[in-house]
């Protein structure tokens, strides 16, 4: 099995914006879930450029297994959070394909854990055309959060979603 594939870690955000995991909020985007305490499993397919379903609706503070997968020809991201983290994302992968860790159809995982640059990042999973990968998460009592590829390019292109946060 293809077990969680880690993509990098945020940047810290200027302006210390970033409501991340860790930091125990019940505001915000949420934090990493315990896999022995899944409520459900969703399952995202992506593709070029899009995620489907394009939304989908949780309830506060429920934890979901995303279970994430690749159909298409590009490399693609499913990254839990807000535009905010999405930016630093960007510039993260920007500087990875700079550096050949990572192209458009291929990610060089071995080669960013050389660089130093393969932290675990519990909100997202890179995925190479016909990979998979999951991630479990426990969303806020409330707050915003959605999905997108920070692929540069791929987000201005719309590859983004919805999370509906419904109060319980
Ligand atoms: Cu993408």
């Amino acid at each position: 099995m293809k077990s969680l594939i880690t993509a990098f870690a945020l940047l810290p955000v200027a302006g210390g914006a970033l409501a991340g995991p860790g930091h125990g909020s019940t505001h915000g985007v949420g934090e990493p879930g315990d896999p022995a305490k899944v409520d459900r499993t969703i399952e995202i397919a992506m593709d070029e450029m899009s995620y489907a379903p394009a939304s989908v609706e949780v309830a506060a503070e429920e934890t979901i297994r995303f279970v994430v997968s690749n159909e298409g020809r590009l490399v693609h991201e499913f990254n839990l959070g807000t535009p905010e983290n999405w930016a630093a994302h960007k510039d993260e992968m920007q500087a990875m394909m700079q550096k050949d860790m990572m192209s458009m159809r291929h990610v060089d995982h071995e080669k960013m854990r050389e660089m130093g640059m393969a932290h675990d990042d519990p909100s997202s999973v890179l995925l190479e055309p016909g990979e998979s990968g999951e991630i479990v998460w426990t969303f806020p009592e409330d707050g915003q959060v959605g999905y997108a590829c920070n692929v540069p390019g791929h987000l201005e292109a719309g590859m983004k979603g919805e999370v509906e946060l419904n109060a319980s």
